[in-house]
């Protein structure tokens, strides 16, 4: 960190840059944690942005054919009933490009710019006890401290590029699909090799095929995928969406996933091998992640579950043309839906065009990247672009890439050494005052993402109301609140089948090397939401919570800074 460069005063800041908040990040959590604290509660904030523009995710993810797998209607803000009623999604799914319209709209409708600094990385964030603040330094060695930091960092925004030997030696171009450059990649008349195959590599696959010369698709775990049935909107569905936006989302408030149906209380094996065929059927035929729903007990049952499992085997069957890259398809090694379940457009039909090669890298598994394109151990193939849909370090990359530190200068990355531990998601024992938008150990990637968001955001916020209508100044997870949760979180993981998935990144294993812990918490969003108010409506149970006016004493603080209830 450079000695000379002064701390910089910032919108709303006081004087030496004092600001009450900061908030690293500005997707769809940043954006909404800004306007909250800011037009709710009168907070000067200031909010880091690594991107040169709003979007979190959605500005790094623009790779061909991204796509969101939550429908549009259901993939937005509720905060506001004029924004709901003024935006109108153009598709079932909306596409990259359109959710970054909105979240731009979002941005300029509120004038929320104004207080985001963008091209900004955060790469450290210091909390200085006796001062009760944090001390965030930025990649440009810029300083700025504030009361409360708040990371808004997404769950999946540290890229993972696999180590592959030789990738440096490569003559052609690559990129990962959430790095992807701005300028967009021309594949006319490439060799194009695609790694992975995700939610990203199928939603990429049928897109580059029909743009490149030659895609080779290097398949290492092969993944189940359901029709999406994207399709442009009817104006009626659109009108009957807002007149009952009220309802959808008490709904989406209600569900398990934050989507605007519910799971089904049928069990798949007190149904009859008939009707069970026909409720498939017409899941398939609905398309979309509401597939997973078509009844209760595929996620906690493997028997259960096996009956979806046949039931997509066949359909692939049926749809792929050779059967031996229909058997590569489908040599699933994990139940259903235990790894986050694409949806797709044609990605199994993609598989029937000549100019589409699989390659099954588990049998011969990839050994490194030569000039020309990518080595297995059974043949090379020539490339001129190397895609990785490879994936992230997925909910704690983002965090543990900053370089925190609590209480006694202890690193996050140490207190997490042996996986994520936190009270409710939402904090850290040893890190007072700094909150986690959709950490590890919340619902997060198991809901519906803005569903996720606002749920935290409001809470955080009526948190620091509280504290301010109370005069306190500090609140940190309690150790024993924090272990119980954790236990929790294990316990709800370790009822269903996900845990079964042995390359999942739920579980942290995508990652060589990072330990394996169920990240999000499986209980459900409607249940955790209780789980949270009623630790709000206790007084904050499980957080040491304190006003520090009469402690204010300590080296390198103020009486100013510290004065009982004064954010301001
Ligand atoms: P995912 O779901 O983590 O998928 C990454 C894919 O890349 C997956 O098929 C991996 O195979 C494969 N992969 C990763 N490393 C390698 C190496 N070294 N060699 C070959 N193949 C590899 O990431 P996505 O971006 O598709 O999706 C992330 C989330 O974004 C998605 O779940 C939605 O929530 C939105 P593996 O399965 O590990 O064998």
């Amino acid at each position: 960190m450079p000695d000379h460069v002064p701390e910089r005063p910032s919108n709303g800041a006081g004087p030496a840059g004092e600001l009450d908040a900061i908030i690293v990040g500005a997707g769809f959590s940043g954006l909404y944690q800004l306007y909250s604290l800011r037009e709710r509660l009168g907070l000067s904030v200031q909010v880091l942005e690594a991107g040169d523009g709003v979007g979190g995710t959605w500005y790094w993810n623009r790779y061909p054919g991204a796509r969101c797998d939550s429908e549009s209607h259901c993939y937005s803000y509720s905060f506001s009933d004029e924004l709901q009623q003024e935006w109108s999604w153009t598709e079932r799914y909306p596409e990259q490009p359109e959710i970054m319209r909105y979240l731009n709209h979002v941005a300029d409708r509120f004038d929320l710019k104004r207080d985001i600094r963008f091209g900004t990385r955060v790469t450290d964030a210091h909390y200085d006890e006796a001062a009760n603040r944090w001390r965030v330094t930025t990649e440009a060695g810029e300083r700025l401290t504030a009361k409360f930091l708040i990371t808004a960092v997404g769950c999946l925004s540290s890229a993972n590029v696999p180590d592959v030997p030789g990738l440096d030696s490569f003559a052609g171009r690559w990129y990962h699909t959430g790095q992807w450059p701005q300028e967009g990649v021309d594949f006319t008349g490439q060799r194009v090799g695609l790694v992975g195959t995700g939610s990203t590599g199928i939603q990429a696959t049928p897109v580059i095929a029909a743009a490149a010369a030659h895609l080779t698709v290097f398949q290492r775990t092969p993944n189940f995928s359901v029709p999406a049935r994207n399709g442009p909107l009817t104006e009626e569905f659109k009108n009957e969406v807002k007149a009952n936006y009220g309802e959808i989302r008490r709904k989406m408030r209600m569900t398990t996933n934050g989507h605007d149906y519910s799971v089904s209380d049928r069990l798949a094996l007190d149904t009859t091998q008939e009707e069970r065929q026909a409720l498939y059927e017409a899941a398939w035929e609905r398309g979309g992640l509401q597939f997973r729903s078509t009844f209760q007990d595929l996620l906690v049952n493997k028997e259960a579950n096996d009956t979806a499992v046949e039931f997509i085997r066949a359909k692939v069957r049926q749809v792929v043309k050779d059967p031996a890259v229909a058997d590569k398809l489908t040599a699933f090694d994990h139940p259903y839906a235990t790894k986050r379940p694409p949806i797709d457009t044609e990605y199994f039909e993609t598989f029937n065009r000549d100019n589409v090669t699989l390659v099954d890298v588990r049998a011969a598994p990839i050994e490194r990247i030569t000039p020309q394109g990518i080595q297995t151990r059974d043949a090379e193939y020539p490339l001129d672009i190397i895609v990785f849909a490879t994936g992230f370090d997925a909910m704690t990359g983002p965090l543990l890439r900053i370089g925190i530190h609590g209480r006694g200068g202890v690193a996050l990355r140490d207190v997490w050494d042996a996986g994520p531990r936190t009270y409710l998601g939402l904090q850290v024992t040893g890190f007072p005052n700094l909150f986690t938008i959709t950490g590890p150990g919340s619902p997060s990637v198991l809901c519906n993402m803005p569903v996720a968001i606002e749920q935290h955001v409001d809470w955080i916020t009526d948190c620091i109301a509280h504290m301010r209508e109370h005069g306190l100044d500090r609140i940190e997870a309690k150790a024993d609140a924090a272990e119980k949760w954790v236990e929790h979180v294990n316990d709800v993981a370790n009822g269903t089948l996900m845990v079964q998935a042995a390359s999942s990144w739920y579980l942290g294993a995508n990652v060589p090397g990072k330990p394996r812990v169920f990240m999000p918490y499986a209980g459900g969003m409607a249940r955790y939401r209780g789980i949270c108010d009623d630790v709000a409506a206790k007084g904050y149970e499980g957080f040491s919570i304190e006003g520090l006016a009469v402690q204010a004493t300590g080296a390198g603080s103020s009486k100013a800074e510290l004065s009982s209830g004064a954010l301001r």
